[in-house]
């Protein structure tokens, strides 16, 4: 059997292209392949290769919400116990009140909040913050960044690999833990002419919110033509 047995017809012309192009692409393949299989193993895809990347975010929130009835002076204490698997963005409490219980301006109600972030994960600083209820005001809000700068808007990174990417956007497993507040009420009443309380309480909504998130990495395929 000499070369002309493997090449005389044209299916056997066939085959033998195909085996030969087997046979030069099997090792190129199997050449990459532990490459590949180490960098999925240790970094989750293609951890050592710097690229542009679109980065986004997949977010769902966290809410607790309760509304309470203060009068003048009194406080109420809040908490949020917050546990997750996923990234926290960040933290947020809402106090919205609206008074309009008197006709005119002028005795408007208010609200002073502060936090104790002491049973939380991490080094996060306590605020306080105050606000009337009514005109452009209603309430206070305070935000704490567990995950810092961030915003959860999309952008394209240039010239980083995958795992810096990663390292960037964590929450380093901080911000888990009982986030609480203190709010105190003032109640402003315009004085009546036959000695009743026009304005004895406020309503208060409370609102915490977590925002949590799952980092999303496609990387830019750029084809030079
Ligand atoms: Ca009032
Ligand atoms: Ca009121």
């Amino acid at each position: 059997m000499d070369f002309a047995d493997f090449t005389d017809t044209p299916r056997k012309q066939g085959m033998l292209a195909g085996t030969i192009f087997f046979m030069l692409i099997f090792p190129i393949y199997f050449g990459m392949m532990p490459g590949l299989v180490e960098d999925e193993i240790i970094g989750g895809g293609s951890a050592g290769i710097s690229a542009s990347w679109s980065v986004s975010f997949i977010e769902t929130e966290i809410t607790e919400n309760e509304v309470q009835t203060l009068g003048d002076g009194d406080t109420y204490d809040t908490f949020f116990d917050l546990m997750t698997e996923m990234n926290i963005g960040y933290v947020e409490l809402e106090v919205n009140c609206n008074d309009n219980d008197e006709a005119g301006p002028g005795f408007t109600d208010s609200v002073e909040g502060s936090s104790d972030v002491s049973q939380v994960e991490g080094e996060f600083t306590d605020q306080n913050e105050d606000g009337a209820c009514g005109g452009n005001d209603n309430g206070f809000n305070m935000r704490w960044d567990v995950t810092e700068s961030y915003t959860g808007g999309n952008y394209t990174a240039s010239d980083m690999s995958e795992n810096e990417l990663r390292e960037i956007w964590t929450d380093g497993g901080l911000g888990r833990g009982t986030w609480s507040a203190t709010i105190t009420a003032e109640i402003n009443s315009p004085p009546s002419p036959l000695g009743s309380i026009v304005d004895s309480d406020e309503e208060y909504e409370i609102r915490w919110t977590a925002v949590i998130y799952e980092v999303v990495l496609q990387p830019i395929v750029e084809i030079e033509t």
